[in-house]
């Protein structure tokens, strides 16, 4: 793997994306964070990596999990296919071109993360800046805030594995365009070196929230008589650069363009559409938070999607709006009467609330793509 040294390229033509601000973790004041998020812009942290301690590396995975059977999906064509975590990582850092692009789908499963690598859990938690906005335990995550014995959604962490994709008009990248109800933050933890020996990276597409009725506009005329429901939910499509330009000729609509490196953490307020393209075989890890700022457009977000799951019968929410604001509310009562989060409640019996909400599906998954 190819350390990022100081000259990597990540500045892209303004002419064709929106600027990105680029901080160490020592820059990201909470004030700052609030600034960036309350103006729904992503930014990066970079050199996150200096503080991880796990290993995050394809031989780790090999070693610990080798035989373990697990679905692998053509993100081309959408099929899957069992496999072993051994014959995937294995196909990492390969100087050919691989036959099929390949990504894992739910490996490790998200449900199961924090049983299975409890220490990349906690190494990925305190690699993290702001962590009272992001862990699941942070009392300004307000998805965080759910009783222990009620339905707790699943944040994650939720690991990304795929091997390099092409950026060009033939391919459809690692992950398509999509839209997730809440904010994000995705962790390189692993890049190949680039076939030509460079540091590898990922291409990440991230649209601003006002943009997406124009993205969806663009996509609708595309879309075959056939082909029901909302683009962007359905998250069929990835935009090539033809596509990327008619955009920005019929709507104006210029993306955030970021090539994500080792150790960089994207931040992605809720709302903002985006799609990856690994240019490199890349391991990453990610997780979903609801901040306060986050609050109205999560709602609105909510809403919205709620209309498409109804009419294509598709899971419950992955975090029940109403449900978090109640018990985010019950909860800081009580951190302000001298309590705790309900969170930390999970060995005192008294923290038990008088009734049990229905579980439900929970999984970071039921956003992750089809294909
Ligand atoms: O890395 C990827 O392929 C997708 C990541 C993503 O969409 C996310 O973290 O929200």
């Amino acid at each position: 793997m190819a350390d990022v040294p100081e000259w990597v390229p990540t500045t892209i033509d303004p002419q064709v994306s929106r600027a990105v601000k680029r901080l160490a973790r020592t820059q990201l004041s909470e004030e700052r964070f609030k600034t960036f998020w309350r103006s729904r812009r992503p930014f990066v942290v970079k050199d996150l990596h200096k503080d991880l301690q796990a290993c995050w590396e394809p031989q780790f995975f090999i070693q610990q999990y080798g035989d373990t059977a697990c679905e692998v999906q053509d993100c081309e064509t959408g099929k899957e296919q069992t496999s072993t975590v051994a014959a995937f990582f294995s196909l990492f850092g390969s100087a050919e071109p691989p036959k099929r692009i390949l990504k894992l789908k739910d490996w490790p499963p998200t449900a199961n993360f924090k049983a299975m690598f409890p220490q990349l859990q906690e190494d990925f938690e305190r690699a993290m800046p702001l962590p009272e906005y992001i862990t699941s335990s942070g009392a300004k995550n307000l998805a965080a805030h759910f009783p222990l014995n009620s339905f707790t959604p699943d944040l994650g962490p939720k690991m990304y594995n795929a091997l390099a994709s092409t950026f060009d008009e033939t391919h459809s990248g690692s992950t398509r365009l999509h839209l997730d109800m809440s904010d994000a933050v995705n962790l390189m933890t692993h890049a190949a070196s680039a076939r030509d020996g460079s540091a590898g990276y990922a291409l990440w597409h991230i649209f601003a929230p006002e943009d997406t009725c124009h993205v969806r506009a663009y996509l609708n005329q595309k879309k075959s008589p056939q082909e029901r429901g909302d683009p962007i939910h359905n998250q069929s499509y990835y935009l090539t650069q033809s596509m990327l330009d008619e955009l920005s000729d019929q709507y104006q609509v210029r993306p955030y363009i970021i090539r994500q490196y080792l150790g960089q953490a994207i931040f992605i307020p809720a709302g903002c559409a985006h799609q990856v393209s690994n240019q490199a075989d890349c391991v990453k890890v990610a997780c979903d938070f609801v901040s306060p700022e986050s609050v109205a457009i999560c709602k609105q977000l909510w809403d919205e999607f709620r209309i498409q799951r109804l009419a294509r019968c598709w899971p419950p929410d992955v975090i029940p709006f109403a449900h978090m604001l109640y018990w985010t509310w019950e909860s800081t009562q009580m951190i302000v009467s001298g309590g705790e989060q309900y969170h930390f409640a999970e060995d005192d019996s008294s923290r038990q609330t008088p009734f049990l909400l229905p579980a439900l599906p929970s999984s970071r998954n039921s956003r992750t793509n089809p294909i």
